[in-house]
This record gives structure tokens, sequence and C-alpha cells, in this order.
């Protein structure tokens, strides 16, 4: 099925969008903040970021955004309420996108981070021994949040249920079942001076990145919906990122929690923002 005739929609596309067949990466916002247990407001996420993406100056220190070669999808038209058929219409519209373009890398902005799982599930079915890296606050690996399978807090525990390497970064807060579920699955949770010897671990396999933006101190992210205090700076963020996308294959990229109504002076949207450009620039570079 064409990624059309699905629900999404084209209203607020980026003007440096270029043709879905010769792009190297595409861009898709999933609005969804269904199971926000805290703040809700992520569903506004994809427009604040492509607001910034629009009024940011598009030549930066990584290359020019304006030769970026992605391709903008639009907006998942999300069911409120309702996880399962949000995340099923995310997976479908990524399948209609790749069937244009088999080589395509994905670019997607949250939403809450469960808009990870399906973006992730279709590029596991395409590349063998995928290696997830999870740079997050939170470990986000609960078996269910109130008996919901399908929550923010356990889209680390699906992913990892898909049988795909997880590597956490940045993790500061989890409950005691979380920190036993990392201590049984050897799981390992990365600083951002460590991202070399990750790097060198992932190296030469797919890597699917995903960055949870509350991995940020709230002083300098405060718009998201699960803050907690005590977190990295934008730059060594924004370092690790960096590392991650240029020694390694990187076939899939999220940014996720952005949640505008807390979000003072657009901080948390224009970082965000920011790792987008330097995602979209990277994989053109690595096509
Ligand atoms: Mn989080």
């Amino acid at each position: 099925m064409a990624w059309e005739s699905l629900y999404v929609e084209r209203n607020l596309v980026l003007e440096n969008s270029c043709d879905l067949k010769n792009a190297s990466s595409a861009f898709l916002g999933v609005p969804f903040d269904g199971t926000a247990s805290f703040r809700p407001g992520s569903r506004f996420g994809p427009l604040a970021v492509r607001r910034m993406l629009l009024e940011m100056e598009k030549e930066t220190s990584s290359g020019d955004f304006f030769k970026a070669g992605f391709f903008d999808v639009g907006n998942v038209a999300v069911v409120p309420g309702n996880a399962e058929k949000t995340l099923g219409f995310v997976e479908d519209v990524l399948k209609g996108v790749v069937a244009e373009n088999s080589n395509v890398k994905f670019l997607v902005a949250g939403g809450e981070h469960l808009v990870s799982l399906p973006a992730v599930r279709v590029l596991s079915e395409g590349y063998r021994g995928l290696q997830v890296v999870s740079v997050d606050a939170h470990a986000d690996l609960r078996n269910d949040f109130m008996g919901e399978r399908l929550s923010h807090a356990s889209v680390m525990r699906r992913i990892h249920e898909l049988n795909v390497g997880v590597h956490l970064a940045g993790v500061r807060s989890a409950s005691k079942d979380e920190a036993e579920y990392i201590r049984r699955n050897h799981l390992s949770n990365y600083g951002p001076e460590e991202v070399e010897s990750l790097a060198k671990k992932i190296k030469g396999k797919p890597v699917y990145l995903s960055v949870d933006i509350d991995v940020l101190d709230p002083g300098c992210a405060p718009g998201v919906g699960t803050p907690e205090a005590d977190g990295w700076m934008f730059n060594e963020l924004r370092s690790f990122v960096w590392e991650i996308l240029s020694n390694t294959e990187v076939v899939g990229f999220d940014v996720t929690e952005v949640c505008p109504p807390y979000d003072a002076g657009d901080a948390t949207a224009l970082a965000a923002a920011r790792l987008f450009m330097d995602a979209a620039l990277s994989m053109k570079r690595r096509k």
C-alpha cells in the first residue's frame, strides 16, 4: 500500500524535503502522548520541532541542512486513547515508505517514547542483528504500567522482546523490577564519556538510536513529560549522538518526549531539532 493512502497529515511539510525515491532518510512525526503518566503534551512535539527546523539557520557546524536529502513524510494521524491502533498506523506508514525506497533511514519525532516501538519493529525485519541504543533518564523496562503493556514506561521492554540488542545510556531512574531486569539480562548503562566503548561494541551492526530528550537536565530541557533532576548537558548529548552517528551504521533515529506546554523558550524543541539536523546530515553523508 502506498504511504500516501495511509493516515498521514502533510500540511506542515518542511521546505527542504526532497522526493522519497532519492532520499537518504525519511522524517515522520508521531503526535501521540496517550500513555503519558505525568505531564501530557508531547503530542505537540512534532509541530514544535518542525517550527524550530523552519526557523533555524540551515548552515550548521555539521553541514548544510538544505542539502540533507531527507523526505518529510508528514505526521501520522493518531487515534486518541488507542496506542495499539496508533502504533499500527506508524508501522503501516513506515512499511509503505520502505516499499518505495528500501534503503531509506528513519527519522522519527515523538510524541511519547512508545513511538519508537513500531519503527524498531519495521527495521528489525529488514536488518538482522539490529542494535538499539536508548538514551533516556529512564530505563523504560517495566513489564507493564498499571496493567498496560503498551506504555511509554515499557517501550524498551517491548523492544528487547523483539530479540534486538539493547544498550542503555543516561539512565538515572529505574524501579526495583527494572534494576533486576537490567542485571538479569546483562544490560549496560553508558555515561556520556563512555560513548567510544559503546560505539566499538556495536560497530559493523545496524543501529537504531533512540533519544528520549528527558536524558537532558531539566535545567536545559524543561519541556518533557517526565523530568528527572541531575541530567546530561546538551553538549554531552550532542557529542554522544554524533559519535554514534559517525562511527556506526545508524539506520533509524528518533527524538521523543518533547513536551511543548512545559518548554520555556522552546529550549527542548530546539535541542531536538539540532539533533535531527545532525542525524539527517550524517545519514546523507553515509548513504
Ligand atoms: Mn524518559
